[in-house]
């Protein structure tokens, strides 16, 4: 029989290229650097890897505002560099997927620059959303959406027409009405796929449409996002991948419930869909539970996986979240065991597995558009994307072969190196490592099904099993949010995330148990 398709369990890895390794010394990470550090991957024991944008690109937005979207930067190297990677990923036993960027354009796509040059009322204008204003000469934004990283959606151009951007202004929103708009996508699928990359990162797969008329966002409606007609193109991106054996699509999605998202992962669209229900629920398990069991409601309506995560290069790292230091430090370690536990795909991201931090940089080193269209107020995403430290007792760690990286590494890392946590049975890398190899390997991990049984207050053990009454495959994991140890199930303990305590699971912990 056919195997299981395997993206429905597999563990990826954001690998954020900027950030993750540098061959050339200019303190930006790159293909040959992820290339020279494919070994590192392998060792940590993750299935599968997803490139962050590396198409040429101003980097306005962190190379989300592309270019061309068949190329790659030369900053990150060029196409041979890619196939490279590629080959000896898969040469390795891991997959490869690549981020695509159907939304929008970055400012200086040849596209946009001959939107600008044609006029008003061109056909090279219906690639994108241009509208006339409202009011007096048309001096006011076409509607009053509001763009995600702050300020008007719209900007306006010097002939008077406004054009649409959902992020910052140097990412025009494509019209994906328009069919060269909709011919050009295909191409590019085709184009990565056609390489041999084992499947794509749909970024904003729930933006893309837009409401005929684009209506005002009255109270309690977001007319910007999930519009029905993204579904189509959804059903338009799986045909291609269909013809490509064994390929997947994931989706990133933000819509307000559980239904919403299920549209996205019927049989004929995406594959998956990232949930980010983790990374919102705080540290306490009844909430975590909730969230648990609403995420696998939600994928059951249709089907598909459920997609685990813990954060990503535009979300806080949990290690600051649950309030940093050591106890932010045990907090994320204990959800790394309670999402490894669970059935579905996993998105690990660039440094999670080494319990880094969000960073603190000085106002100079910001780069997100969000901290300048909001004014300042927002200290955007650069804290979450500080590169990875890999050796040595001084940054940049050996990120990069010269002596900076592109943001400046703090050196309270050193404790936290490749080098220092490969060698401590301790550190979160191993305890990363361990967990995936019982995760590949163990018979315990292969159920479906998750039940949820006694526990004292603040805490949960939840089961994982295959549904057959033959109990032996199952999986317990046992967290404990509470402030006081608890007993642990009866079972043989295949790992905790902290040291036990007199035979007990101190609080900010979790275990596995068979
Ligand atoms: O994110 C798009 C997205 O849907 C938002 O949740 C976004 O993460 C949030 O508004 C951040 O402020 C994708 C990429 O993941 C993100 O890095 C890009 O900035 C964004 O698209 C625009 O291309």
């Amino acid at each position: 029989p056919e195997a299981r398709d395997w993206w429905r369990d597999a563990v990826f890895y954001q690998v954020h290229l900027r950030s993750f390794a540098d061959s050339d010394g200019d303190g930006i990470g790159d293909l040959e650097g992820l290339r020279s550090r494919l070994g590192y991957l392998e060792l940590l024991g993750v299935d599968a890897v997803w490139l962050t944008p590396f198409y040429r690109s101003p980097m306005a937005d962190n190379g989300y505002d592309v270019t061309d979207p068949r190329s790659v930067d030369p900053v990150f190297g060029d196409l041979d560099a890619f196939d490279a990677v590629l080959a000896d990923a898969q040469e390795t036993g891991i997959r490869v997927i690549v981020d695509v960027v159907p939304n929008h354009s970055g400012d200086l796509h040849p596209w946009f620059g001959e939107a600008l040059a044609e006029g008003r009322g061109g056909a090279a204008r219906e690639r994108y959303v241009f509208r006339d204003g409202r009011g007096p000469d048309g001096a006011r934004p076409p509607n009053d959406w509001q763009g995600e990283f702050g300020g008007p959606a719209w900007t306006r151009v010097p002939d008077g027409q406004w054009y649409l951007h959902l992020f910052s202004p140097r990412q025009p929103d494509l019209n994906w009405d328009n069919a060269e708009v909709q011919a050009d996508f295909e191409l590019t699928l085709r184009f990565w796929l056609d390489r041999g990359v084992d499947g794509v990162r749909v970024g904003t797969a729930h933006g893309l449409a837009k409401p005929a008329g684009l209506p005002d966002a009255t109270d309690g409606t977001d007319p910007r996002f999930d519009e029905d007609g993204v579904h189509e193109i959804h059903r338009r991106i799986r045909k291609v991948l269909d013809g490509y054996p064994r390929t997947v699509a994931v989706g990133e999605i933000h819509v307000p419930d559980g239904a919403r998202f299920a549209r996205y992962l019927r049989p004929d669209e995406l594959h998956l869909g990232v949930d980010s229900g983790l990374i919102r629920t705080e540290f306490d398990a009844d909430a975590l539970q909730a969230a648990v069991d609403e995420s696998l409601a939600t994928v059951a309506e249709v089907g598909a996986p459920a997609t685990w995560t813990l954060g990503d290069h535009d979300t806080g790292r949990q290690v600051s979240r649950h309030g940093g230091g050591d106890r932010g430090r045990a907090r994320a370690r204990a959800m790394a065991l309670v999402e490894l536990a669970l059935p579905g795909a996993v998105f690990l991201y660039n440094g999670e597995e080494l319990g880094l931090d969000d960073v603190e940089l000085p106002t100079e080193s910001l780069t997100d558009p969000r901290v300048r269209l909001s004014g300042g107020t927002d200290r955007g995403r650069d804290g979450v994307r500080v590169p990875i430290p890999w050796e040595g007792t001084d940054p940049p760690f050996s990120f990069s072969t010269g002596e900076t990286s592109w943001l400046p590494i703090p050196g309270r890392w050193a404790a936290l190196t490749v080098e220092a946590q490969l060698e401590d049975t301790a550190s979160t890398l191993s305890l990363y490592r361990q967990a995936l190899e019982l995760r590949q390997s163990h018979p315990a991990f292969t159920g479906d099904h998750v039940e949820w049984f006694g526990a004292p207050a603040g805490c949960f053990a939840l089961r994982r099993h295959s549904g057959d009454e033959d109990e032996d495959g199952a999986l317990i994991c046992a967290l404990n949010t509470s402030a006081a140890p608890i007993s642990l199930p009866p079972g043989e303990v295949l790992l905790t995330s902290a040291p036990m305590v007199d035979g007990r699971l101190p609080p900010d912990a979790a275990a596995w148990l068979v």
